[in-house]
């Protein structure tokens, strides 16, 4: 559960990403794919090579996902509602890619801009992915 202080960390946090936060996304699924290639295969109709505009496309969904909960993070359950259905009714990603996806956000962000990223604002960031992460899985069955 994200405490009052983990929520003005994310805020905070996402306040200071910005307007950067589509390359964040690109880089983000840029590093997912290199260093866990398994999550390669829910994107066999993509390219994935270097400087992809399929990625960079996609990186800017998700990155804008990601702000939209951190702006509803008191409910991002209804924040990402239908994004929750789409993933548990058609993607059917396996719930571990989300914890891949979310390691490497936090990479991003620590290479992008490691003053931001103190111990407290990663924890908070990690409970935030966390959050997103079982938003996104909740309606699986
Ligand atoms: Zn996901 C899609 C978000 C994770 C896979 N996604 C998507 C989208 C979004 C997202 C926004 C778009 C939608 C529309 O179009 O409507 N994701 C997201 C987020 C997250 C995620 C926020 C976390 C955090 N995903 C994920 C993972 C995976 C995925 C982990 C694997 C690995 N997705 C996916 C796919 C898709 C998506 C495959 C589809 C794509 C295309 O376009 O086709």
């Amino acid at each position: 559960v994200l405490s009052a202080g983990d929520k003005s960390n994310v805020k905070a946090a996402f306040g200071k990403i910005g307007g950067q936060a589509e390359e964040y996304g690109a880089e983000t699924l840029e590093r997912m794919f290199a260093a866990y290639p398994q999550t390669k295969t829910y994107f066999p109709h993509f390219d994935l090579g270097k400087d992809s505009a399929q990625v960079k496309a996609h990186g800017k969904k998700v990155a804008a996902a990601l702000v939209e909960a951190a702006n509803n993070i008191d409910d991002i359950a209804g924040a990402l509602s239908k994004l929750s259905d789409l993933h548990a009714q058609k993607l059917r990603v396996d719930p571990v890619n989300f914890k891949l996806l979310g390691q490497c956000f936090l990479v991003v962000v620590a290479s992008r801009n490691p003053s931001l990223l103190t111990p407290e604002v990663h924890a908070s960031l990690d409970k935030f992915l966390c959050a997103v992460g079982t938003v996104l899985t909740a309606k699986y069955r």
